[in-house]
């Protein structure tokens, strides 16, 4: 299902000449810059961000979820959640499906998702909860766990992600797992680590060509005291001994607080290991909480590294942009839409860096300097340029105006019962 057309011209119409104003205010402030604002408009309109099929639900903490009126009752009605965020903003155009909570046909996925205008992003692997039908528990790991069965039925799990996803037209699988320990001296941490490795071997083997593989490091949770992939050095050593299909997932809240994540993507991209993020933001850990919110500096800084290697690797550089969030309080297409604009923002403002300059302040050693040039950056108010590349794709002025003013959440909650639990948001 989707907006009425109707409702958005209108809504466009209304806002039509502060829109042309602000835009025109920003193209003659950018132009003493000399910056081309159709060009940076062009670019933010190419941007995409890949929404999570488990993100359209409300999420939960250790003590409860509170599921909100019209959740989506299983993977079609995700499709159309993720349908309506794409057709306002304009910015997220692919989906990263769950397997197996979001098993279905591939033909009929494939379908709605055309018709809806979204592709398939990575495709993600549960090895972490167990499943009704599942011969082995995972609730000791899955691809280090000590006992070989456990570790085949999860290579296999595996492996038919990908058989999934090769239907769907997908071209990634996303091996995230919650292997690891809970208390000192629970497992041997190297021997761990051989049995992780040895099994993804496995399921690298049975990539095709053209595909990419991305690992995910995070610190703590669902195991307390280590985790199998614990930090960006772990997930830097699997990567490599993989081999080049294999690169590392960046995901911004599975860090503790105040870690430098901006160098680490510096880093990764350095020794061509960086295959992309998962968007959020955390105050305190791996909180979850909306791109942007808490500190939209660094997600600046994040992309600020991101144009920069994308400016000296050139078309080669292709990382795989998704946001990966928990909603607690907020209805979470429009949360979802708020963090895929952030995102776009920080990417624009990122843009907006005048290299030359910040090159030669390092080069002579001005700090002062150099961190005023990204910070001018950083202030400058972009939002008329995407709304403008919203609303010339046929989205949205003000995304989240328009979705309130469609009522679709009252219209689908009369199909849709209230549900108490579902798959979490928390990876
Ligand atoms: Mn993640």
């Amino acid at each position: 299902m989707h907006i009425a057309g109707d409702l958005i011209d209108k809504h466009n119409r209304a806002t039509a000449q502060a829109r042309d104003d602000d835009f025109n205010a920003l193209a003659e402030y950018l132009q003493r810059l000399g910056v081309d604002i159709q060009s940076l408009t062009a670019k933010a309109a190419q941007f995409g961000v890949a929404i999570p099929s488990w993100g359209v639900g409300t999420g939960g903490t250790r003590f409860a979820r509170f599921p909100g009126i019209g959740e989506p009752r299983h993977v079609f009605d995700k499709l159309d959640d993720c349908g309506v965020i794409q057709q306002l903003t304009q910015a997220t155009p692919t989906v990263s499906l769950h397997i197996p909570w979001d098993d279905a046909d591939p033909s009929v996925l494939r379908e709605q998702a055309s018709s809806l205008g979204l592709g398939f992003d990575a495709m993600n692997s549960n090895t972490f909860q167990n499943q009704p039908d599942q011969a082995h528990s995972y609730k000791f790991g899955s691809l280090s766990h000590t006992d070989i069965a456990t570790r085949e039925q999860a290579i296999e799990h595996n492996i038919r992600c990908i058989e999934i996803g090769k239907a769907l037209g997908s071209q990634a699988l996303t091996v995230w797992v919650g292997d690891g320990s809970n208390f000192p001296g629970q497992t041997h941490m190297g021997q761990q680590f051989d049995r992780y490795l040895d099994a993804m071997k496995q399921v690298y083997a049975a990539l095709p060509d053209h595909w990419q593989m991305f690992t995910e490091h995070k610190m703590y949770e669902p195991a307390f005291y280590s985790t199998v992939v614990q930090d960006w050095g772990s997930s830097y050593l699997i990567a490599r001994e993989l081999g080049p299909k294999a690169s590392c997932l960046v995901d911004l809240g599975h860090h503790a607080p105040n870690v430098n994540i901006e160098m680490i993507v510096s880093r990764l991209a350095r020794f061509g290991k960086l295959g992309g993020f998962h968007f959020n933001d955390s105050k305190y850990g791996d909180d979850d909480l909306d791109a942007g919110t808490i500190d939209p500096y660094r997600l600046f800084l994040v992309f600020n590294e991101l144009v920069d290697i994308e400016r000296q690797q050139g078309d080669a550089f292709k990382p795989a942009y998704m946001l990966d969030q928990s909603h607690n309080v907020t209805d979470p297409i429009e949360s979802l839409m708020c963090s895929a604009m952030e995102v776009q923002r920080a990417f624009v403002q990122a843009m907006l860096v005048d290299r030359e300059a910040l090159a030669a302040y390092q080069a002579d050693n001005d700090a002062l300097m150099a961190s005023q040039t990204l910070k001018q950056a950083f202030r400058t108010n972009v939002d008329p340029i995407l709304q403008c590349a919203r609303v010339q794709q046929g989205g949205a002025h003000d995304p989240i105006s328009a979705y309130r003013e469609s009522g679709y959440r009252t219209i689908v909650a009369k199909d849709r019962p209230q549900i108490s639990g579902s798959g979490g948001g928390i990876v």
